[in-house]
């Protein structure tokens, strides 16, 4: 991996020198005033985090390097590391050199799965996932070189070692918890010939896996690998680890904000939402009859999953890529085809209500993602997650390495009582 670390090296010397130019230009320039409005609500557009990797626009969407969702979704996950790492795209000969190094860097340690297997039967995987992770802490190679003393300006290298040795045993890990809860238990092994993905979709152990999913596990994981730093599992990652927590601390503790049903968990809810839909109304379900059945849903005090977002103000184009992908390989899908119909439905709907006050209507990236899951078999909708959550890891590293290499010290904003707010209005 020493093209890719010199290119991290690389960018963290155009990194740091961005930022000492900026410093110059004004270190004490105001970029944002909060309101408290903001202070109370989520700290919604307070611009107060810098993330380097990745960039969402509200209305183009997702950035990674200079690139859009549409440039990177024939990419390999693989290639997305690289990119979030070094803002550029990887030569060739890359995705070779590091399949060898997964080959080097995989094997999930057997007290994982003495761990994974002890644990209740209805354990949710996303639990198992961040458990997993979390059990192989004391493997850490930033851990164990901190403690004997390393400068500062070192920390980043380590960390990197801890991501590969991490991303190596991502499809295993997954992929076990998927046979060990949802299976016979018995682990499938890993192909050393195949890429990332296609070596997750493999040791699924579904009888539809094939080309087509490993294709669409590409897809899935180049789509949900990062999303600026402010989102809940991302800051949650980089918070942790600012402390100097290791990175598996900081996986651990981002996936864990990544389990929340406004978050990854709305992942497996359309799934479930557009089952209902196909249940209640059957799989020739019309638009009106959909039409009915989000009214009920709103009314009943729920949300519409796959719906609305924090940042975006525009149709997810993480969204479009999976829905080009569904009419190229399943347009003849029940479940497709329902998802294609919300899309039709769901936004007129959404416009208008609560007065407007949903700030995007939009489909974003879950809307679509498990009806193309549920066609190749992947039935189990507790497991969605995961498969975000595999992904994300890869903007979880990525974020950490380059925020360690940049020297941030440790977040720690300010908070106040409702009493000093109250002074504040007061003195105003
Ligand atoms: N259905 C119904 N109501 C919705 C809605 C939806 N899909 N999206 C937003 N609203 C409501 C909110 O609940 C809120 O109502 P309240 O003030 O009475 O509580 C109001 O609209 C304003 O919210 P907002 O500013 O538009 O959204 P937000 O930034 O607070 O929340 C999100 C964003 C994604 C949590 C929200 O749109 C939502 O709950 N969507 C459904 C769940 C979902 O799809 N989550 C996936 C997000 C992407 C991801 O992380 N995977």
């Amino acid at each position: 991996m020493s093209i890719l670390r010199n290119e991290i090296k690389n960018n963290l010397t155009y990194l740091k020198n961005e930022i000492e130019h900026i410093f110059e230009g004004g270190r004490d320039t105001v970029l944002s005033e909060v309101t408290v409005g903001q202070v109370y609500g989520g700290m919604r557009g307070l611009t107060a985090l810098v993330c380097n990797t990745s960039y969402v626009d509200p209305y183009s969407g997702l950035h990674i390097g200079d690139f859009t969702v549409e440039d990177l979704s024939e990419k390999y996950p693989e290639e997305i590391f690289y990119l979030l790492c070094t803002g550029k795209l990887p030569e060739s000969d890359f995705l070779e050199e590091f399949r060898k190094e997964m080959n080097e860097r995989s094997g999930v340690p057997q007290y994982t799965w003495d761990v994974l297997k002890a644990l209740p039967e209805d354990t949710h995987p996303m639990s198992m996932l961040s458990l997993g992770i979390l059990t192989m802490e004391q493997e850490s190679v930033f851990k164990r070189n901190y403690l004997k003393g390393i400068p500062k300006s070192d920390f980043w290298k380590y960390t990197f070692e801890d991501a590969l040795n991490v991303i190596a045993k991502l499809p295993e890990l997954a992929a076990g918890i998927y046979r060990i809860r949802f299976g016979d238990g018995t682990l499938i092994k890993r192909d050393p010939d195949l890429d990332w993905a296609g070596n997750l979709a493999m040791m699924l152990g579904l009888p539809n896996s094939g080309k087509e999913l490993a294709r669409l596990m590409r897809l899935y994981l180049v789509l949900h690998c990062d999303h600026e730093g402010g989102n809940v599992s991302a800051f949650t990652s980089r918070v942790v680890n600012s402390a100097l927590s290791s990175l598996y601390y900081a996986i651990s503790a981002g996936l864990n904000g990544l389990a929340g049903p406004l978050h990854g968990l709305a992942n497996q809810n359309c799934l479930k939402f557009i089952l209902e839909i196909r249940h209640r109304f059957g799989d020739l379900v019309s638009e009106e009859e959909i039409a009915l059945y989000i009214k009920e849903t709103l009314d009943s005090g729920k949300v519409i999953p796959g719906y609305g977002h924090a940042v975006l103000r525009v149709t997810d184009p993480r969204f479009t890529a999976f829905m080009k992908f569904g009419k190229a390989y399943c347009s003849e899908n029940v479940c497709f085809q329902i998802a294609e119909k919300l899309f039709k439905v769901v936004p007129d709907i959404l416009k208008t209500y609560k007065g407007g006050k949903v700030a995007s209507p939009w489909p974003n990236v879950d809307a679509a993602s498990g009806a193309l899951l549920f066609k190749y078999g992947l039935n189990q909708f507790d497991f969605y997650t995961v498969l975000f959550g595999v992904s994300r890891i890869l903007g979880f590293c990525a974020q950490n390495i380059l925020a360690q290499g940049l020297g941030q010290p440790i977040i720690r904003p300010k908070s106040v009582t409702n009493k000093w707010v109250a002074d504040q209005l007061m003195k105003n």
